[in-house]
């Protein structure tokens, strides 16, 4: 056995993953405005929807990216704060995504995260401005982080470029107008990157940003950024068709309902799975550069292909 094989092999994902989870959520509860702060039911409802739960891959991410990319084994505690800041910063805006895609003028879905979506147990008016408000929230969090400014600067370009019209929203806007439509695999794939994979890329070289990443770990942190993203939603798409409602805590099964070009209707269920084993090696070939300190990214990308929900 190699030596990263062996340091794999003893990595205890599961620990690592509900103390990351832990941190995020700590930081999340913090950065949010309380419910005693005025408008009391708008950040009632940007904390319903961001603190209801979650599988916090994002923030994992970031955490996992940073620690990969360290120059020494051991975070400053400006880095730990930092990465931190970036953590909650990708968690806001995702989900600020959920809360407007869930919108009556979108998805229009009633249940997500097993509960109400925010514009049923709200209204729509507030679900909208909560979603708005989290936006700048998650840019702030960035702003606040203690480390040289160009690297701040540099964080906030990336998350900015990346959840933009040429990155997420400009990917949902594709989505929005796809419905009924037969997309091939390119124009999916293109569309997949802007919508879900432009945030989970961005969630990792945020990482690496705040860590100080040398180039080459840059490099394969991109490299496997992109494979990962695509991971994600190829797994999405699986699941959609294989998961029941109560797995997954939102509506299964809406793709087909409505139509919509999925990597299961483009592919089928068994090239789907095929893509996304390939997926799967590209992200862990990525990581070869890395050594050990990658461990966390190498489980997070088995985490996101096998995930039941
Ligand atoms: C800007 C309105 C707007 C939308 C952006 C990301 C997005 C586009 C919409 C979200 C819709 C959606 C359900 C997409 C499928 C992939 C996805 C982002 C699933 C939810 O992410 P998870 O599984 O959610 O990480 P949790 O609840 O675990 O955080």
């Amino acid at each position: 056995m190699s030596p990263q094989s062996a340091v794999l092999e003893s990595f205890d994902f599961q620990a690592w993953l509900r103390g990351r989870i832990q941190q995020a959520e700590d930081m999340l509860v913090q950065t949010l405005p309380g419910e005693d702060v005025v408008p009391g039911r708008l950040h009632e409802a940007m904390r319903y929807a961001v603190l209801g739960g979650g599988k916090r891959i994002r923030a994992a991410l970031v955490y996992a990216a940073g620690e990969a990319s360290l120059q020494s084994s051991v975070a400053a505690a400006a880095q730990q704060i930092a990465l931190n800041h970036a953590a909650s910063a990708v968690e806001l805006i995702h989900a600020y995504s959920l809360v407007h895609d869930d919108l009556p003028c979108m998805d229009d879905d009633t249940l997500r995260r097993g509960r109400p979506t925010v514009h049923v147990q709200f209204d729509e008016a507030t679900a909208m401005l909560a979603g708005d408000a989290l936006q700048p929230l998650a840019f702030e969090s960035l702003a606040d982080m203690p480390i040289a400014p160009a690297l701040v600067v540099q964080a906030i370009q990336l998350l900015a470029g990346a959840v933009g019209s040429r990155g997420m929203v400009g990917g949902q806007a594709i989505d929005c107008d796809s419905v009924g439509q037969v997309l091939s695999q390119d124009a999916l794939q293109q569309m997949h990157r802007m919508k879900t994979g432009a945030l989970l890329e961005a969630s990792v070289l945020l990482g690496g940003i705040v860590a100080g990443a040398s180039s080459t770990t840059r490099e394969g942190l991109t490299r496997y950024a992109a494979a990962i993203g695509l991971a994600f939603q190829v797994a999405d798409d699986i699941l959609d068709v294989t998961a029941d409602t109560a797995t997954l805590g939102k509506t299964a099964g809406k793709d087909a309902l409505e139509n919509k070009p999925t990597y299961v209707s483009t592919l089928g269920l068994e090239g789907s799975r095929e893509l996304l084993h390939e997926l799967r090696e590209e992200a862990r070939m990525a990581l070869l550069p890395l050594g050990p300190s990658a461990a966390p990214l190498a489980s997070l990308a088995d985490y996101i292909v096998g995930r039941d929900r």
